[in-house]
């Protein structure tokens, strides 16, 4: 195996002999051939859609495939055994499409339009030599996968509009093109770049497709204060990024005796009207998905994971852990959709009835549901305060969480930005700083939370409404620093889509990422000003200065 696609790659450069998010050897393997049979039905299916033919399953199939390949989604080997096996099947019928329709596809003759394993071992074989380190040329290697990687972010974010029922054919048309360049040994590094940078274009337009699919069905957020402390009944907590699993776990509960908390990523939920008015709907337990060994075992209650961000399981949880959608751990139960799309979690409520209620593992509230909507609610009071010099300078530190250490970072900078600072956040990150007590503002909180990671939408909707206000000319003028913090995929794309929109300097820690080669990352240094951390005091002074 060679896996460099998260932050925490081994020593910085790679995993090779298991992943660090505790991914075997084989299951790395198998992603990367399910990676590799994804790009081959793109050839064909790109060439389907020039001739006016789309197929609603392939484009299903390619967004759940490369959904579950994002860091800690999917653990299963069976599970992508089948998906790779399916994907060939559709790969072959997409050419049999093309080829009647008397087209001959560009890259037909690419080994990935046209291998074939029929056995496991065979499958295995195949899968070794299609990872990573395939492609030889560093940066063109650096290239493919910071496409790739920007691609698995759209899929996910696509996946969850898609759920709700919004469709975007142009993403769509996107991945495959995407998928195909991937593979293309004819384009340069500077063609790459630029679809790279298009990518970018599609991860705004997905980040605002989702914006409108779970505005549309649960409502605009609201600023909301969550209980983070306990009840007495037996809980189930929900965790990862799926809204509808959130409205579908809620109305099964109701009634029934058991509450419901949210953990890491769902805590947003508590922001969207249509699930405030569930009473049993009781608070956010713990922290960041990183914690969920400790924070699991003491919650008592089934746990459901809708999306990634599984840490491999303990002894002491693992019969109340349950997985749903792509995600998937072996020997942890899987809800899957019934035939007619909706999922059963009697299992979970069962269970929970014989569980004790949650150990109190801290007690109080914290805010958030600064979206869009919310802020602009308050866009004179921000305004304002801008204009009176209450409020000096925005600092957007959004993005994930994680394990490392170097992370306290984020803490200390928080902790010691100065009192006239306003932290716009979004992503797991906030969890670095937002039980902090940071203060207000003339009654504006220091941290502003828009909710999930992909709410990152929502802070740039509301710095594009600032640089309106102020009649600048360019969003880079306005007094807004970037300081992100990133783990996965998902930060690749919602990085790409600040680059499109203009963004600059941004800083990228803790560390940048393995899969940059030297000279890719020196052209997103010199054309964008990506740079990555240092101490908290050096960066401090540098980002004050700037603006
Ligand atoms: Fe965090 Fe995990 Fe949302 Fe990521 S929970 S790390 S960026 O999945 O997607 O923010
Ligand atoms: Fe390593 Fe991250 Fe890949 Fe897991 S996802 S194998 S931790 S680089």
């Amino acid at each position: 195996m060679f896996c460099f696609q998260c932050q925490e790659a081994a020593k910085g450069t790679g995993c090779t002999i298991q992943g660090v998010c505790g991914k075997t050897s084989e299951v790395a393997n198998l992603q990367d051939l399910l990676v590799y049979t994804l790009k081959g039905i793109a050839i064909f299916a790109r060439s389907g859609r020039e001739l006016g033919i789309t197929d609603a399953v392939s484009e299903k199939f390619i967004i759940e495939s490369l959904f579950a390949t994002i860091t800690n989604a999917n653990f299963v080997p069976e599970y992508f055994t089948a998906k790779i096996r399916e994907g060939l099947a559709l790969r072959d019928l997409w050419r049999s499409r093309v080829a009647d329709a008397g087209v001959m596809a560009y890259l037909s003759e690419h080994d990935a339009a046209i291998w074939n394993a029929v056995t496991d071992e065979e499958l295995m074989d195949k899968a070794a030599t299609v990872g990573v380190l395939a492609t030889e040329h560093e940066d063109i290697r650096s290239l493919r996968e910071l496409l790739t990687y920007g691609l698995k972010g759209m899929a996910a974010y696509m996946e969850h509009a898609a759920v709700l029922g919004f469709y975007e054919a142009g993403a769509h048309a996107f991945m495959e093109k995407g998928l195909a360049a991937a593979l293309d040994n004819n384009l340069s590094g500077g063609e790459l770049t630029a679809l790279v940078l298009e990518c970018g274009k599609f991860g705004v337009d997905v980040m605002a497709l989702l914006d409108r699919a779970n505005t549309a069905a649960y409502g605009n957020p609201e600023i909301t204060k969550v209980n983070i402390g306990v009840g007495t009944n037996p809980g189930i907590l929900i965790s990862g990024h799926d809204l509808k699993d959130m409205e579908a776990l809620l109305k099964q509960t109701e009634g029934t005796g058991v509450d419901v908390y949210t953990h890491s990523e769902m805590l947003p939920a508590h922001y969207y009207p249509a699930f405030k008015k569930y009473s049993h709907f009781v608070g956010n337990y713990g922290n960041a998905w990183w914690k969920q060994n400790e924070e699991f075992a003491s919650f008592n209650g089934p746990i459901l994971m809708t999306t990634n961000c599984i840490v491999p399981p303990k002894d002491s949880y693992k019969d109340r852990l349950y997985t749903t959608g792509n995600t998937g751990y072996p020997g942890i139960q899987h809800i899957a959709a019934g035939a007619d799309g909706e999922k059963n979690f009697s299992a979970l409520i069962e269970q929970a009835k014989s569980c004790s209620a949650p150990v109190e593992i801290e007690t109080g509230e914290i805010i958030g549901g600064f979206a869009h909507a919310a802020v602009m609610n308050l866009a004179d009071q921000v305004v304002g305060a801008v204009e009176s010099g209450a409020i000096k300078q925005f600092f957007v530190m959004a993005g994930c969480d994680g394990r490392m250490k170097s992370r306290n970072y984020y803490t200390d900078f928080a902790a010691e930005l100065p009192s006239d600072t306003v932290i716009l956040t979004a992503g797991c990150a906030k969890y670095k700083y937002n039980k902090l007590a940071l203060g207000d503002i003339g009654g504006i909180p220091r941290v502003l939370d828009a909710g999930q990671c992909n709410d990152s939408y929502s802070l740039v909707v509301i710095a594009l409404k600032l640089k309106e206000v102020f009649g600048l000319a360019d969003i880079n003028d306005l007094p807004i620093s970037y300081n992100i913090a990133w783990y996965e995929q998902k930060a690749v794309i919602v990085l790409l889509a600040l680059l499109h929109l203009g963004v600059k300097n941004i800083h990228l820690g803790p560390t940048l990422p393995a899969f940059l080669s030297p000279n890719v990352a020196k052209v997103l240094v010199d054309t964008f000003g990506i740079g990555g951390i240092t101490t908290v005091q050096e960066d401090m002074e540098r980002f004050i200065a700037a603006v």
